[in-house]
């Protein structure tokens, strides 16, 4: 048994006050956050020293106490251990050799060796699982196929994903192999982190709002539920959160349709109506706007209050609705956390 707030949420029980973390918890918004990333050079090297990444990970249980960890890393670390060139233009974001053919897809490491690439990150979680106090839940994650995809076919974030659905329409055959590929690798690359001491998984579909009818139902849902189905048949009882950002109308069922325990939420949509639609599936997370965090004031304690407020009558782990902003205060964050918890 366990008592562990936020494993009790996953579990659907419903709590008088709900367990807190923050997407980007550990970020640029923290001065020690900088001060460690300039120590240890640019950003992939932080996230491939472990003493570091762990360091960086507990900086913000140490500040805020939230309830839950999330191992420091990328989404993108994956895209390089299967042998595509990564790196981070400073003040753009990260860049990526492209995907666009069968010969350059026929070039990637297969999915079981990404590994070695990839043990630093399985050494920081092991860290972070003896360090952590005994309270704090250790969450790991991976990005989920279709926008992991994304960045491999344009290789960089784009605004609409225009190159991966282009892809898509062009050669479906390339683009649904790659998608495969993603996927078998993500679900080794998770079990790794869970045999390393991640009690939680959460799958980050950035851009699962772009795929619309049939498209969202392939490459949203199936790849998602494959990779859930595999990790419970591995780790039976393996909590796992699912975020398909911006999905819409896409958030009702995609708990019944993934196997998800969790769906986390954007701000796009209301807590009231997710607490109406999806909530009733199971446990929801989210999804207080990330502008509060940098506004702050009375408005950040009245949204505050309204997202505690809409999901009160089911399972619920609180958190923002995206990614904290560098931009943020960090009062804002105390702010909020006393909020939930004190009302
Ligand atoms: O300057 C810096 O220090 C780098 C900023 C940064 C950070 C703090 C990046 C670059 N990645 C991260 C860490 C990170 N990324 C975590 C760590 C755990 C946490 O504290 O939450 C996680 C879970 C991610 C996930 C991630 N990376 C996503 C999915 C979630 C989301 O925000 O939508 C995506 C899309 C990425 C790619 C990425 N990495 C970094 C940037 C700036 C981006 C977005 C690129 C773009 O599309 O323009």
């Amino acid at each position: 048994m366990t008592d562990k707030l936020i494993l009790r949420a996953l579990k659907g029980e419903t709590l008088p006050v709900p367990p807190i973390w923050m997407m980007r918890q550990a970020g640029r918004y923290l001065p020690e956050y900088r001060a460690t990333r300039a120590q240890a050079g640019d950003f992939l090297s932080l996230c491939y020293n472990p003493e570091l990444a762990a360091e960086v990970t507990l900086q913000p249980i140490r500040r805020y106490g939230f309830d839950a960890a999330i191992l420091f890393a990328d989404i993108l670390l994956i895209c390089q251990a299967l042998g595509a060139d990564l790196w981070f233009e400073t003040g753009e974001g990260p860049r990526l050799s492209t995907i666009t053919t069968p010969a350059e897809l026929a070039a990637l490491k297969p999915a079981h060796a990404i590994h070695d690439r990839l043990s630093p990150v399985y050494e920081t979680v092991r860290r972070l699982s003896r360090d952590l106090p005994a309270q704090t839940t250790l969450i790991g994650f991976a990005g989920a196929p279709w926008t992991v995809a994304t960045y491999m076919i344009a290789g960089r974030g784009t605004k609409d994903q225009g190159p991966a659905h282009a892809l898509k329409a062009a050669d479906r055959a390339t683009f649904a192999a790659l998608i495969d590929l993603i996927t078998e690798a993500t679900i080794d690359y998770l079990s790794e982190q869970v045999k390393a001491g991640a009690e939680v998984v959460k799958l980050f579909d950035s851009w699962a709002g772009s795929l619309k009818g049939q498209d969202f139902t392939d490459f949203a849902v199936k790849p998602v539920a494959h990779i859930i189905a595999e990790l419970k048949r591995r780790h039976p009882g393996l909590p796992i959160i699912a975020f398909p950002r911006e999905a819409g109308q896409g958030y009702i069922g995609f708990a019944k349709a993934t196997g998800a325990d969790c769906v986390a939420i954007d701000n796009s949509v209301s807590p009231d109506w997710a607490a109406a639609h999806v909530q009733r599936d199971g446990c929801v997370q989210g999804n207080l706007a990330p502008h509060h965090m940098v506004s702050g004031g009375p408005a950040l304690v009245e949204a505050t209050r309204a997202v505690v407020q809409a999901f009160r009558k089911g399972p619920h782990i609180f958190n923002l609705g995206h990614g904290i902003t560098p931009d943020a205060d960090p009062e804002n964050v105390a702010l909020m956390i006393e909020t939930v918890r004190k009302g």
